[in-house]
């Protein structure tokens, strides 16, 4: 008879889970034991537990099944909730191993004793569990697996007590029934093929699982037949673009400007995703970015399937043979001159190679990151789905993880870069083909748009020392050799260019620190609140050539 480690470990790799990216300690030692009588788990060791949870949402991200962390009590677990959080923003599933005290160890209130479950809920509130007994994990385990993978996607916590993981007679459990893919109902599907064949502007909304290939085809032939128009969410957990592939339009993040984009729609049609909302609050702007004229729909909940309601809605519009739009070659020409962020991005664009995966965490660095590589071959993008900074580099560790054959790179802002700066450590031992660009611009650039935009103007010398990050700056091609990951600091587009080439032509992790200015600093970030506000009160094709300026 296993004991309750091994007979979990085998119901983890029998339902498909065979990655665990682990921080342990003591109460997990019989489940680290257990990797060795387990040759189908792969265990990943991160050195912060953000690290090990960002991980799993970059792998699920990409390999389309959820991988098991193991992380070491309540505080464990707090350590890495800033990442489970943009996982569950997400719809990412993730199974959540949390080891804890023995049962009968919990009434000495020992140090590390806390309200695990606690802790768990914020990020997975569909699935949190202490497993009483070792002949019940495995059910426990295969209920958890069942809740991640189902849709949508969810953050599932498995928590397991020492004595319960040590003790024998472990049953291990065979994966339950996959739930069937269930498809927008007729009535709805008539109701929203009614509204794209009124005279009304319409545009569908796309989120989640639909801005994967398949889905966006459909959605295309529907635009290309119907003439309605396509939006992505702001922050999608992963969208397949590039050539030979529908481009779709991101709702952008500056509210003022999202607005802008929704003004002129009387029909708003959301497939996996909700109605859009401004990120942030401010001081007499609306929340709610749906203009009030605009009639909302929903095709499919994040609980339905989105590919399957889109073919329904498209057969029902005479959709279904449309000839698609589809993304032309078009790569940007090889940047020259003074390096900056929108170059960095321009040189991206410019040399990707094909089925590339881009983390975009680079904050106001990529502003022009998706008009630079819209034309670029084929790619996917993943991006901070919860806005909790940190989730790049973790997430680029795990995306390597899931597509070992497909090259990755992580653009990540300074600021953010320091959050999870350990993930380095991980590729450098797991030989990840990362290639993470460092945006140092030795500021939290955007907090100081966001102190003009919020009115706050009189900020003093202490508050705007809290958004200053220059003092000192910090070195980040020498933070990548201290922990094996080749390293270098470029100054000139020349030298970045050269270090992008390096990079592609040799295998493992790279590091490359781009020296940049702020893309929005000086005048530029004094005008930009005043031309925000501005917006309403201009003629249309000025707004629209501006938010083509400002956020392509
Ligand atoms: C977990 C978490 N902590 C703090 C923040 C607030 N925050 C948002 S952006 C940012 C700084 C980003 O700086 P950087 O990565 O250098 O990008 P830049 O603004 O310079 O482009 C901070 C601290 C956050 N979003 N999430
Ligand atoms: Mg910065």
């Amino acid at each position: 008879m296993p004991n309750g480690a091994q007979a979990l470990m085998k119901t983890l790799v029998d339902a498909g889970i065979e990655v665990c990216f682990s921080n342990p300690g003591t109460s997990e030692m019989h489940f680290v034991a257990a990797l060795d009588n387990e040759p189908k788990m792969r265990a990943v060791l991160a050195l912060f537990e953000g690290v090990a949870t960002g991980a799993a949402d970059g792998y699920a991200r990409m390999a389309d099944k959820p991988a098991a962390t193991l992380l070491h009590l309540g505080c464990g677990l707090g350590n890495g909730l800033a990442n489970l959080h943009n996982a569950r923003k997400g719809k990412v599933p993730i199974v959540n191993i949390v080891g804890d005290h023995a049962t009968y160890h919990v009434k000495y209130n020992a140090q590390l004793q806390s309200d695990i479950e606690t802790v768990a809920r914020n990020v997975s509130p569909g699935f949190v569990r202490t497993s009483q007994t070792t002949e019940q994990l495995c059910q426990d385990a295969a209920e958890a697996i069942a809740a991640a993978k189902g849709l949508p996607g969810q953050v599932a916590t498995l928590i397991l007590p020492a004595d319960v993981s040590w003790g024998e007679g472990g049953v291990p459990c065979a994966p339950l029934p996959e739930p069937e893919l269930i498809a927008a109902d007729d009535a709805t599907v008539q109701a929203v093929a009614e509204a794209v064949r009124s005279d009304k502007k319409t545009a569908i909304l796309l989120g989640g699982r639909a801005l994967r290939e398949p889905s966006l085809m459909a959605a295309a032939r529907i635009a290309a037949h119907s003439g309605v128009k396509l939006f992505a969410e702001t922050f999608p957990t992963r969208i397949e673009r590039g050539v030979g592939l529908p481009p779709v339009e991101r709702i952008a993040y500056l509210a003022e400007l999202a607005t802008l984009q929704l003004s002129e729609y009387d029909n708003l049609i959301l497939v996996d995703a909700k109605p859009p909302v401004s990120f942030f609050a401010y001081p007499g702007k609306p929340s709610d970015l749906v203009p009030e004229h605009c009639t909302l729909y929903t095709l499919s909940t994040p609980e339905q399937d989105a590919l399957s309601s889109l073919t329904k809605l498209a057969d029902v519009l005479g959709a279904a043979s449309a000839e698609p739009e589809l993304q032309k070659p078009a790569r940007p020409s090889r940047p020259r001159g003074k390096l900056t962020a929108e170059k960095v991005c321009k040189a991206l664009g410019h040399m990707m190679p094909e089925n590339s995966i881009i983390v975009d965490e680079a904050i106001t660095s990529g502003l022009m990151l998706n008009a630079m590589t819209a034309g670029a071959p084929r790619h996917d993008i993943i991006t901070l789905t919860g806005g909790a900074i940190g989730q790049g580099l973790p997430s680029a560790t795990g995306a390597a993880i899931a597509c070992p054959d497909r090259p990755v790179y992580a653009l990540i802002g300074d600021g953010t870069a320091m959050y999870t700066i350990q993930a380095l450590w991980t590729m450098a031992r797991e030989q990840l083909n990362v290639t993470s660009i460092i945006f140092n611009n030795a500021s939290y650039s955007i907090l100081n748009v966001e102190l003009e935009r919020v009115g706050a103007e009189e900020a003093g010398d202490k508050a705007k020392s809290q958004l200053d990050i220059s003092g000192p700056v910090t070195h980040f091609a020498q933070l990548a050799q201290s922990m094996g990951v080749h390293g270098i600091r470029v100054h000139t587009t020349e030298e970045l260019l050269k270090a992008m080439e390096y990079a592609q032509n040799t295998p493992g992790p790279h590091l490359i620190e781009a020296i940049v200015p702020e893309s929005l600093n000086g005048v530029k970030r004094k005008v930009l609140p005043w031309l925000l506000r501005s917006l309403p009160s201009l003629p249309r094709p000025v707004t629209k050539a501006l938010k083509q300026k400002i956020a392509p």
